[in-house]
């Protein structure tokens, strides 16, 4: 029987000592010293020894269950003690690692300059005015004195909605608006989005304008000169020169095309200014007497200068880009330049 305990004993630490996990060492104190192991089994057959032989197995029996249960306690603070080494292992951050960082967002460069642009007009004491992206004939073409027959009514001008709507050509409808409601002295701007029927390399359907007026008693030429030149040098830069030339648009007369030197061969000639040195920016002129009759006011009252302006044709300038679709197309490359 002794040689028995002895045989147990050694199968026993062998398969403590081997265990490789937790689950595997629990394994093993079931298999060797549950209530249903070779070894409990032992205990019960003592009752068949002698008298004399019982007391020096059992005392044996009890001392390799002891050296059992313990072998087994430390086995099992080795493994933990290597499950949580390997935990921790895998657990480990660098913290030296120099971080993914945060791309940060930016405003679209039409945003851009169209809120330089505004704020220009907000510092000389514009207010602003919107509208409604479709509009009405009479208030994109009537009421701007654009005769029925204007080439920019057709259908390869103008996008139209159904019935006598359209999507607005310009922002001019907006002023039309604020007059028929309000009395001068104003000054407005009219920024927003506005659709043509065409496009290309530098004219999108959809692009963006800024529009003005000023209209009190006894505004002058002199006025929207010294206002625009203003505006042209705040943008593009003090040392840059203006000029004024004569042009023509139904709702203004007289009305002129106004140049800033340009900014590329700052006004030698080049390539973007097509030799001319100038770079033709905004469109103007002193608001048609029509046009003051048609919202009810008098013309020999009230006198009133007005503008305007494409900001995607203002950014492509300003930033020497050579094609209207890029400002569209949202590629990263493109827009993290500004
Ligand atoms: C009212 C009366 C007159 C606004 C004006 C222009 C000249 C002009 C173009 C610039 C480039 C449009 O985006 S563009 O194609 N604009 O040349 N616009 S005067 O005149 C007005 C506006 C409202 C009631």
């Amino acid at each position: 029987m002794r040689e028995k305990i002895k045989q147990i004993e050694a199968a026993a630490l062998e398969a403590i000592g081997g265990a490789q996990s937790v689950q595997s060492l629990d394994d093993a104190g079931v298999r060797f010293l549950g209530k249903k192991s070779e070894f409990m089994e032992l205990l019960k057959s003592l009752g068949a020894l002698t008298p004399e032989a019982r007391p020096g197995v059992g005392a044996l029996i009890n001392e390799v269950k002891d050296k059992l249960e313990n072998a087994i306690r430390a086995k099992k603070i080795v493994l933990l003690q290597a499950a949580q080494h390997q935990k921790i292992e895998a657990e480990k951050i660098d913290v030296t690692m120099p971080g993914k960082g945060i791309r940060r967002g930016r405003a679209h460069p039409i945003s851009q300059v169209m809120a330089e642009a505004k704020h220009i007009f907000f510092r000389l004491g514009y207010e602003l005015a919107e509208g409604p992206d479709i509009e009405s004939d009479h208030y994109n073409f009537d009421g701007l004195n654009i005769p029925p027959h204007h080439p920019s009514r057709d259908m390869w001008s103008t996008l139209f909605v159904e019935g006598n709507l359209l999507l607005r050509t310009h922002t001019s409808p907006v002023q039309i608006r604020v007059m028929e409601k309000r009395k001068p002295p104003l000054a407005i701007i009219a920024p927003g989005r506005v659709y043509r029927r065409d496009s290309d390399a530098t004219h999108s359907s959809v692009f963006h304008q800024l529009e003005g007026f000023l209209v009190d008693n006894k505004v002058t030429f002199g006025d929207l000169k010294g206002t625009l030149t203003e505006f042209l040098r705040q943008m593009f830069g003090k040392e840059k020169k203006v000029r004024f030339r004569p042009s023509f648009f139904p709702f203004t007369e007289p009305s002129a095309e106004v140049d800033v030197e340009c900014v590329m061969c700052d006004g030698k000639g080049c390539r973007l200014c097509k030799n001319t040195g100038w770079l033709e920016i905004l469109g103007s002129g002193m608001i048609d007497p029509n046009v003051f009759s048609g919202v009810g006011y008098d013309p020999e009252k009230f006198t009133g200068f007005a503008f305007g302006m494409g900001i995607e044709r203002i950014a492509m300038l300003k930033y020497g880009v050579d094609n209207i679709r890029l400002f569209f197309e949202n590629d990263l490359r493109f827009l993290e330049q500004f």
